[in-house]
């Protein structure tokens, strides 16, 4: 670990109080100056500390050791400034050789993706883009989207108080907006036909965007909190998302599926689904405990859906 992330590591363990240059430097055993050098390293790089009877954090930027003061347990979790796309960049680390579970989360992406070649804003620092690679991969792919959808509605409901609402199948809303949305993604192995690995990337924007949403979505994309809140960093966030997830996954007998359904938006409502660019009205009735959307047609014939290749859209009355 260098010098300004043991340094970062500290601020972080104390983020509310002022720590003394010389307690830093008897703490990590160096010099004030390397401390004054480590802290002035840490502000070029974005963080925000206070220096006034000592040195304090009062940035949100995402840490390594920020995360990992709230993770409860081990994992392996890589956090890059910008990056592509973090779900790109965990695929790249399966493909070197990457055997375990692991986290990437980024600050930015320049490419976030959603489905089919969408794309995901992802402005710095008001957001979370992060990606949980899985390997082995479970067997049940749709079910890894819903286990999301709902770890990402605790982990809100507890830090904040918060309740959010889930769109079949992938997006959470919260005051009528999209604030986030799930991309699953896998690579089958061609030898045995077995899913090799799994990524479940989401997408969450906390903050207000810096510069607004683009035109395109500003209808559609909401956000978490219009300021920075006083006692919630996007750190501990990012962690209590993973540690959610953690505890959602091991559930194999999928019983949130019953909080899926409870948070449902569209459960009774009219939608309309676009198929093969095919607008078909339908009324939801149900989602059953696989994940699929169960719906009704307006001659009567009901029907399953389960591919996250259709879109729905709420029809307001
Ligand atoms: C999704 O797709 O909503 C999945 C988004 C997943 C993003 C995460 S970030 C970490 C990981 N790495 C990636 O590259 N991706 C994942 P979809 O249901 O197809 O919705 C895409 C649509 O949502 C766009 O066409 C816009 O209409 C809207 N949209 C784009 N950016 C948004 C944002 N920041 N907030 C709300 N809506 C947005």
């Amino acid at each position: 670990m260098s010098t300004k992330e043991r340094v970062l590591e500290i601020l972080e363990e104390n983020r509310e109080t002022f720590i003394s240059g010389e307690k830093l430097a008897e703490t990590l055993e160096l010099s004030r100056t390397s401390i004054w050098k480590a802290v002035k390293g840490l502000k070029e790089q974005g963080h925000q500390i206070d220096s006034q009877k000592g040195y304090r954090l009062n940035s949100d930027l995402l840490s390594n050791s920020g995360v990992k003061k709230f993770l409860n347990q081990e994992i392996d979790l890589k956090i890059f400034k910008t990056l592509d796309s973090t779900n790109q960049e965990a695929k790249r680390m399966l493909i070197d050789g990457q055997k375990s579970k692991m986290i990437i989360i980024s600050e930015e992406q320049t490419k976030g993706r959603g489905r089919r070649g969408r794309e995901f804003f992802s402005p710095w620092g008001s957001g979370l883009y992060l990606s949980i690679a899985l390997r082995p991969a479970p067997k049940d792919v749709l079910m890894m989207t819903i286990a999301a959808a709902v770890g990402i509605s605790r982990a809100i409901k507890k830090l904040t108080g918060i309740e959010v609402s889930i769109k079949w199948v992938n997006d959470i809303y919260y005051k009528d907006k999209k604030i986030a949305g799930i991309l699953t993604e896998g690579l089958t192995n061609l030898e045995t036909g077995m899913l090799d690995y799994l990524i479940i990337g989401i997408g969450l924007n906390v903050l207000k965007p810096k510069e607004d949403f683009p035109k395109e979505i500003k209808d559609i994309a909401g956000f978490l909190f219009s300021k920075k809140p006083d006692n919630l960093s996007r750190n501990q966030l990012a962690a209590e998302i993973i540690n959610q997830l953690m505890e959602i996954l091991r559930d194999e007998q999928h019983d949130y599926i019953n909080e899926y359904r409870s948070r449902s938006m569209i459960i009774g409502e009219k939608i309309e689904i676009l198929k093969l660019n095919e607008k078909i009205p339908a009324k939801v009735i149900g989602i059953d405990n696989t994940g699929g959307l169960m719906v009704l047609y307006e001659n009567d014939i009901s029907e399953t859906l389960y591919s996250g290749e259709i879109s729905i859209r709420r029809i307001r009355r």
